[in-house]
């Protein structure tokens, strides 16, 4: 295939630029209009038969179009990201709010209104390519920007500090977090021996653990996820000066997480629930949208927020350092193909433009080192940078030569610098004025092994989040802690674990160690063991975090989320209609769920079309539920097991029921107080009430979970 030209655009209107890019990439879409042929271009008589000596005879060595084909299908498959393997992209664009200039001099971030196009990889930490979507994980947010001064790369995470502090750490932890050597299990799951065994001798990781217990790690949906850039990096003006920054994108759609309980049914009945998600609302024309908040803090004024900005495990609490929205990101078109476009991206933290740099973070520092080589180990060779995905979207020009899959042709006979047999023009040394600027650090050092004092602080923002989070989250984790102990088996670990756990909290120890069958947790113990650094002494920066506290956004409407409405022949869709209109009009989406798919009949003889059966999309696919009134049909819907336990597995997530008319039969099960619960509205037929009703429906749908109902855990479902 020619290789298409790049568009020689640096000086683009930043409007242009989402446009160009998608041309770019659609100058490489393959011709899907053509007669079948090889890849040399003949034309294949017949796709079906080989070619054989004889009718029933031996199949010929000749036939180079069934080799060819053979031959291509044996290399289908690229080895899969060592971490992050499972993941899902798409294409969209950042839109500046306003310049940064007095921050940075990066180009794309000058202009009010300008757009650069990106693509965005969301994944899975842990499991393989084929694991499930909803498993508990950190989950990584690589946003790739095509910007007119190069490709800037923020490879970040769903939570915003790491389990390590430095990149030695770092293959250590993956090890000990993948399946176990022996018998490669268990897949996309951190509940196992291995994991806790490291963790617990690992006091560092104790914060990130508290994320990875939340119901952070476990998002309802990618579009209802936060993202961090985790490391601090830092911005730098046209002038030379600095700022440390820390990189946010808060979804539009709020934070939202599922029930851990449902993420596990989900992961069986819908392995692909949040790339499908994902997927669906982009092909339905929903675009998501995240706002980028920076949190930015002088360079000379770091060591007054008694937080090392170096140390990767560690945040900058939002009431010392407000973030500021600056711009926002939308992703509004799916990829065409996903190997080409979401495998084949090659993402790295090295891959920065003019006016942003780096900080002396140890991880950071570490994965500068590490990316390029696992993407020429996974692209299979030096050139992956040139396929369309990762092609900046302005001129490329260097004396790089060679290597696998070369695609571009180098005119000339010169392949060095300096030269003066091509454009001799191109000396580039001592520090010349064009392009990237790195930040200039005085670094007088002593060479050494050695970790900071400043990050032997281990607990304090572990605690801090513990303090920040509400009633129910809390809940969460000790149930998640439990969840993950329990399936330890040897007992010292478990032990471990809990001991670390009262340099947290005291009570969260305790309680988590409750039904782990081993002593009362022991903090000296956990003081005397190798790895434990006692921290610095003095008071924590802040005690509780309100912007840490709970999901944040849980009031952000209910557009795009689901409603399961299920029904049985006679059902009253007086009311149901009035509702399902609300709903719609809001952007929620519904969907009639029944026994069997077609059609059933309403109370006054119409056929209502069914979407689904209760089995085939079960409660937990759904954010809420309405029952529709109608005696016939909510006997009917009484009486079958599969209707009932969708409404008490619905009940029992949390979510938001309406139940209309006769319908609240459907919880007498659980007993009269549940109808009454929090979450769960009720009302007749009435016309009268109808409004009403579906405003009290939209208002518990978007508070997302009701945790406050009583007796929850003696619910059947
Ligand atoms: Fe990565 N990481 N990482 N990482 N990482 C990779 O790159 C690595 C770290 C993150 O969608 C790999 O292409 C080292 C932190 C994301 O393609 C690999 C260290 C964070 C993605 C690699 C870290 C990340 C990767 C696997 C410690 C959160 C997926 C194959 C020094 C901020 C990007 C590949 C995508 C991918 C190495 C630590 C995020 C092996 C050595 C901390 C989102 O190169």
């Amino acid at each position: 295939m020619a290789l298409p030209r790049q568009d020689s655009s640096r000086k683009a209107k930043a409007g242009d630029g989402v446009a160009a890019h998608q041309r770019q990439l659609e100058a490489f879409v393959a011709p899907a209009d053509s007669p079948l042929s090889t890849d040399q271009g003949v034309v294949v008589p017949d796709n079906h038969n080989s070619l054989k000596a004889g009718l029933r005879g031996p199949t010929l060595v000749e036939d180079f179009i069934l080799r060819e084909k053979l031959s291509h299908f044996e290399h289908e498959r690229i080895p899969e990201r060592v971490v992050h393997a499972r993941g899902a992209g798409a294409h969209g664009y950042l839109e500046v709010y306003r310049s940064l200039s007095t921050y940075t001099r990066a180009d794309f971030l000058q202009e009010p209104g300008g757009r650069t196009p990106v693509f965005v990889r969301f994944s899975n930490l842990t499991g393989a390519r084929g694991s499930a979507d909803t498993v508990r994980d950190v989950r990584g947010f690589a946003v790739k920007f095509y910007t007119r001064e190069g490709n800037f790369d923020l490879v970040g995470a769903s939570f915003p500090v790491a389990f390590v502090q430095d990149a030695m750490k770092f293959p250590d932890f993956v090890h000990a977090l993948k399946p176990e050597p022996h018998c490669d299990m268990p897949q996309a799951s951190s509940a196992h021996d291995n994991f806790w065994d490291f963790v617990s001798l690992l006091p560092e990781s104790l914060h990130a653990l508290m994320w990875l217990m939340s119901p952070r790690a476990l998002p309802r949906s990618l579009r209802m996820m936060e993202g961090f850039g985790v490391h601090t990096y830092r911005l730098v003006n046209a002038h030379g000066a600095a700022h440390f920054v820390k990189f946010h994108w808060r979804p539009r759609l709020g934070t939202h997480a599922l029930a851990w309980d449902e993420a596990q049914r989900i992961a069986g009945k819908d392995p692909d629930f949040l790339r499908r998600d994902l997927w669906e609302a982009i092909a339905q024309g929903h675009p998501p949208e995240w706002e980028l908040g920076l949190q930015l803090v002088e360079e000379g004024r770091a060591h007054e927020l008694g937080v090392d900005l170096l140390d990767p495990t560690k945040l900058v609490p939002e009431e010392l350092v407000p973030v500021q929205a600056v711009a926002r990101l939308v992703l509004h078109r799916n990829p065409d193909n996903f190997f080409a476009e979401t495998e084949q991206v090659a993402f790295h933290p090295g891959h920065i433009v003019p006016g942003i740099d780096f900080s002396h973070d140890p991880l950071l520092q570490g994965r500068l080192m590490s990316y390029t080589g696992a993407q020429v180990a996974r692209l299979g060779g030096p050139n992956g940078h040139s396929l369309p995905i990762n092609r900046p979207a302005c001129p490329v020009h260097n004396f790089h030569r060679d290597g696998g899959y070369r695609l571009a042709i180098d005119r000339g006979p010169v392949n060095y610098e300096p030269n003066t047999l091509a454009q001799g023009g191109e000396f580039r040394v001592d520090g010349g004025q064009q392009g990237f600027q790195a930040c200039p650090d005085t670094l007088e050092a002593t060479r050494q092994r050695r970790r900071a004092p400043s990050f032997d602080d281990h607990f304090s923002q572990a605690t801090l989040f513990w303090n920040s989070q509400p009633a129910a989250e809390r809940d969460h984790l000790v149930a998640a802690f439990q969840f993950e102990l329990a399936r330890v088996a040897v007992p010292a670990i478990r032990q471990r674990v809990v001991d670390l756990l009262a340099h947290v909290d005291a009570r969260l120890a305790r309680k988590v160690s409750e039904p782990l069958g081993i002593g009362p947790p022991d903090p000296r113990a956990a003081a005397g063991r190798a790895g434990y650094r006692a921290p610095p002494p003095g008071p924590a920066a802040i005690e509780r975090s309100p912007a840490l506290g709970g999901l944040p956004g849980a009031g952000s409407g209910v557009a795009t989320r689901r409603i399961a409405i299920l029904v049985a022949t006679g059902v009253e869709i007086g009311a149901m209609k009035v509702l399902q209109q609300a709903l719609h009009d809001q952007g929620a989406i519904t969907r009639v769920v029944a026994s069997h798919l077609g059609v059933v009949a309403t109370s006054s003889g119409q056929q209502l079309p069914v979407d689904h059966t209760f089995t085939g999309m079960p409660s937990v696919m759904f954010d809420a539920v309405m029952v529709p009134g109608g005696a016939a049909s909510a006997q009917a819907l009484a009486a079958q097991g599969d209707a009932v336990h969708f409404v008490l597995e619905a009940f029992r997530h949390g979510k938001a029921l309406c139940l209309i008319g006769e319908s609240a039969q459907l919880l007498q099960t659980v007993g009269a107080q549940a109808a009454a619960a929090e979450g769960v509205i009720r009302g007749a037929n009435d016309p009268a009430t109808r409004l009403q009703m579906a405003q009290d429906f939209i208002q518990a749908i978007a508070r997302h979970r009701h945790w406050g109902r009583p007796g929850l855990e003696a619910v059947p479902a």
